[in-house]
């Protein structure tokens, strides 16, 4: 048995252990997902002529977790927070633009009163804060071929000032927006033994306005507006202001000495 054998011997051995090659694996996975992979960002794919629908069409934690489509739980409803996770613009799965515009309805069910007499004496914040879970904003995609995906966000009808959804690729980002308190519907006085009407509060996204061509899909899990809570106790010389201007209104039976003198 010469040198040379030996080692073509071992050599054949080592490639039967290796098993197939890597790069024929790869392969196969790719064909599985379909014809262009997501990862490479330059737009989302769009449901199939039968109607298959596309991976970002099925989102959505558990059936147990309710109208919850991403990992973040909406936070806990009380007197100045007001919290939408169902409705018709919501948990939508992944939307272009003729499947929108994503509309939801955040309503409110506190009276304050007179909004500009509460700010001029700082009891209320000058500014609300709009949060929103959005779905695979490809904020840097395109790859130059498309423009990179821009969901302009509205509420009640105003552009909010940063104007644009924030986020990446097949993810969910919490988004945040102040918006002047101004902005935000009370609902008014229904007087003393009258009951209040929760106010409408309009969030709509126009999805991807910087291109002419459907390129980029989203979906929103929730909606939330926060006002900075009322002073407890009141500051020097706000009592009366507060009852004055501060309805009654609270569902919280605690009582925080606010009672609009019923
Ligand atoms: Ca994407
Ligand atoms: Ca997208
Ligand atoms: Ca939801």
């Amino acid at each position: 048995m010469n040198k040379r054998y030996v080692v073509s011997m071992a050599l054949l051995l080592i490639s039967m252990l290796a098993g197939p090659p890597l790069i024929a694996q790869d392969q196969t996975k790719e064909e599985k997902t379909g014809s262009t992979p997501v990862s490479s960002n330059l737009r989302d794919p769009k449901p199939d002529k039968s109607g298959i629908q596309a991976p970002q069409k099925r989102l959505g934690l558990s059936a147990a977790s309710g109208c919850q489509t991403s990992e973040y739980a909406p936070p806990q409803a009380n007197d100045t927070t007001f919290v939408t996770d169902c409705d018709t613009g919501l948990d939508t799965g992944c939307s272009f633009r003729s499947e929108g515009p994503l509309v939801f309805n955040i309503k409110v069910n506190r009276v304050v009163g007179d909004v500009q007499k509460l700010k001029a004496n700082d009891l209320i914040s000058q500014t609300a804060t709009l949060k929103m879970p959005a779905y695979d904003i490809d904020f840097f995609g395109g790859g130059g071929f498309y423009n990179p995906e821009r969901d302009r966000v509205s509420f009640n009808g105003h552009v909010v000032p940063t104007e644009f959804l924030q986020g990446d690729d097949g993810i969910w980002r919490l988004n945040e927006f102040e918006v002047p308190i101004e902005w935000v519907n009370f609902p008014s006085d229904p007087g003393p033994s009258g009951t209040v009407t929760p106010a409408d509060n309009m969030v709509r996204i126009d999805i991807d306005t910087a291109n002419s061509e459907e390129v980029w899909c989203t979906a929103i899990d929730w909606g939330v507006t926060v006002q900075t809570p009322l002073p407890d106790p009141p500051p020097q010389g706000g009592r009366e202001l507060l009852q004055n201007s501060y309805l009654a209104y609270s569902p919280s039976p605690c009582g925080r000495g606010l009672g609009g003198g019923g």
